[in-house]
């Protein structure tokens, strides 16, 4: 990703550049320049946007948006409408100062130009930040331009209208003045087409733009993010136009009652935010009768994933703040009671935390851990002088909130004493396998898959027709538990569920050992109806909640049982959809017998294996649960306690695959 850059890999590039120097005659001596400039970007894609697939494609929408954002923060822009076009083209307008076309003093050329085609020009890539105001910008544009079949720009300034283009990077004629612009108005207009030779595919996913599009605007109160996809409807051919309009003048208070929309808070959101050496620090916070913590902290408007010193700070200054609250103020903490945990005090918390740094250092595994060791203080100090004065000055929330922090100390002591009765029972048995569990004979993990199954008999196929060497299989019965409403101690209590824990051997919540996991494919395989799907959803709630690395780090697949048997004399088919049963028909003409498969448990042994099991042709999906705030609502409004939201949400997604990214 752009911020991991080291410097070897820019001594790289420049070597690269040196290298590039034997360019035919097609080129004028301008172009050679801009052709070495960019032919890096071109070459090793992956190391200037990650990755050529889906994540890579995206990542050059953000960068311009972020240009945008940039402008907007600078308190010049206040609004920016982004386009999917039905060509794949991407047009990103904003209303800023537009990028300067006058001549830049280094290249001769002029600074539009400039920006699109020299790599990090303004020194965000070196430094690695995200920047949050002022400054020369269009930093990654010159990225996107590259790896774009056409990028064409047109800036709005000094009452006129100017336009360059691009084909792959290269100026495809002289920046020119190609009309007036309206009495007073300026802004950028950036148009690209992502190269289908460069990226392995060039559709866009619209959920993800728009979650990360409405992000920005909870993230940078004010600014407005328009959203439009239009597409062409391959029937009719008409063209079919979305938009939405993402715009939040409560900022992140506005982004906890979004994220509590389908929980019930027991008082108002909680603001504060200062500034410290110039580091801004903003959080909004909300306590719900739920159990579950959802706390999402951002750097930069970056999704600091992994966490970092801004998020210990904040969860620093919660426990030491309620715990003082509780046993000096309004003494709903004993002498003789235990103190309140961090757990404790996150236990029903939706917070979000945001701060922005002139230097921000990203770390860890992705890139998404916030490492700036100063920032922690900054946050202590600014949190715990707010909060405290908000406890103070409101007695009847502070009292709400010790309340539930001590009902979660409560039911976490209930919790230990239930779980070592589980491990005393386990140290008893000779083994801690569950009985239910068809195990395999391979030992190596990464070479071991085990199904978790719906129901006894399809349980009993998946046995006969699997490859016992390395698949192991679980039954699962009944309608497992509703993980969401239910607290923890209650959770190890349900047999289907401590079976699952057993056979996976990871141990679950404080216990949870990634490293200890038996199996490195977690296959879900359940029905293709309505129960089906709740099981699927029950047990994904529960990785998510319980056992969250196995989804991060990619364990947890989702097996796809064919729907439709297809046979006409020797020839057999199975297909996966209707779409593929009307396409398959087509091709076989004649009376061919069409069998729809009502349950696993109908398939043979062999089929089962043939279709979905052999992994030479079965279809598995990743488990990817990329954005957690998303993944975290469907939960919430699929399992929680509010009825209404849930009615709604599945009549309008009747028939669909619970979208999670998947
Ligand atoms: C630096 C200076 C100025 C404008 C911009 C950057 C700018 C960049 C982008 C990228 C996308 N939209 C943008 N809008 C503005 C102009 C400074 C001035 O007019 O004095």
């Amino acid at each position: 990703m752009l911020d991991g850059m080291a410097t070897t890999s820019e001594d790289q590039l420049q070597q690269d550049t040196r290298d590039a120097t034997n360019v035919s005659g097609l080129y004028g001596a301008d172009q050679i320049q801009v052709l070495e400039g960019l032919e890096p970007v071109r070459k090793r894609p992956g190391m200037y946007i990650g990755s050529t697939g889906e994540k890579g494609l995206h990542h050059l929408v953000y960068e311009i948006v972020d240009n945008s954002v940039d402008e907007a923060l600078a308190g010049y822009c206040s609004s920016i409408e982004v386009t999917l076009h039905a060509d794949h083209s991407v047009e990103v307008v904003d209303n800023g100062r537009g990028i300067p076309v006058e001549i830049h003093p280094k290249t001769g050329k002029s600074t539009l130009e400039t920006v699109m085609t020299v790599l990090h020009a303004g020194g965000k890539f070196g430094a690695g930040g995200y920047k949050v105001s002022g400054g020369l910008h269009g930093v990654g544009a010159a990225v996107v331009n590259a790896l774009s079949d056409y990028t064409i720009v047109e800036v709005k300034r000094n009452g006129k209208l100017h336009r360059i283009e691009f084909r792959r990077g290269i100026p495809h004629g002289d920046i020119q003045v190609v009309g007036e612009a309206p009495e007073g108005t300026t802004g950028t207009r950036t148009v690209f087409k992502p190269d289908a030779s460069i990226f392995e595919a060039i559709e866009f996913n619209y959920d993800t733009l728009a979650a990360r599009f409405r992000e920005m605007a909870y993230l940078n109160r004010g600014i407005s993010i328009t959203f439009n996809q239009i597409k062409e409807d391959p029937e009719t051919g008409e063209t079919v136009e979305h938009r939405e309009n993402y715009h939040y003048e409560g900022g992140i208070v506005s982004f906890v009652e979004y994220l509590n929309e389908n929980r019930d808070g027991i008082h108002k959101p909680i603001y504060f935010s200062g500034v410290k050496d110039g580091n801004m620090v903003e959080i909004a916070m909300q306590y719900t009768t739920g159990y579950s913590e959802t706390v999402l902290a951002f750097a930069n408007n970056i999704n600091t994933h992994e966490g970092g010193s801004h998020l210990t700070g904040f969860r620093n200054v919660l426990t030491r703040i309620l715990n003082d609250y509780g046993r000096k103020i309004s003494n709903q903490i004993k002498e003789a009671d235990a103190s309140l945990t961090g757990e404790d005090v996150r236990e029903g918390l939706t917070a979000v935390i945001s701060v922005k740094l002139p230097e921000p250092q990203f770390e860890g595994q992705t890139k998404t851990k916030l490492g700036n060791p100063e920032v922690r203080a900054i946050v202590e100090s600014i949190a715990s002088d707010a909060f405290g004065h908000f406890l103070e000055a409101n007695p009847g929330v502070g009292k709400a909130i010790i309340g539930k922090a001590m009902d979660a100390l409560r039911a976490r002591e209930a919790a230990r004493k239930a779980r070592e009765l589980t491990r005393r029972k386990s140290a008893l048995e000779s083994t801690t396998l569950p009985g239910k569990l068809a195990d395999c004979s391979e030992r190596d993990a990464a070479k071991c898959e085990v199904y978790l199954v719906e129901g006894d008999s399809a349980g009993g196929s998946a046995k006969q027709g699997r490859d016992r060497s390395f698949q192991a299989i679980l039954p699962l019965r009944g309608k497992i538990l509703n993980v969401v409403s239910a607290r923890l101690y209650r959770i190890y209590a349900n047999e289907e569920i401590q079976a699952m824990i057993l056979a996976l051997g990871t141990g679950v919540g404080e216990d949870f050992d990634v490293s200890r996991l038996r199996y490195h494919k977690i296959v879900i395989m359940t029905d293709a109806d309505v129960d089906g799907a709740h099981i699927r959803t029950l047990l994904l709630t529960f990785f998510y909640r319980f056992m969250k690395p196995l989804v991060e780090q990619g364990y947890v697949y989702i097996a796809q049982p064919p729907l439709y048997k297809l046979e006409k004399g020797k020839i057999i088919h199975y297909v996966y959809s209707d779409r593929e049963k009307e396409a398959t028909l087509a091709t076989m003409a004649g009376d061919v017998s069409i069998s729809r498969f009502k349950g696993l448990g109908e398939m043979m042994p062999e089929q089962l294996w043939d279709t979905t099991m052999d992994p030479s042709k079965r279809t598995v999906l990743r488990v990817n649960i990329e954005d957690a705030a998303d993944a975290d609502r469907i939960f919430t409004i699929l399992m929680g306690e509010k009825v209404e939201p849930r009615r709604e949400f599945i009549q309008a997604h009747a028939g669909e695959v619970l979208n999670l990214d998947i």
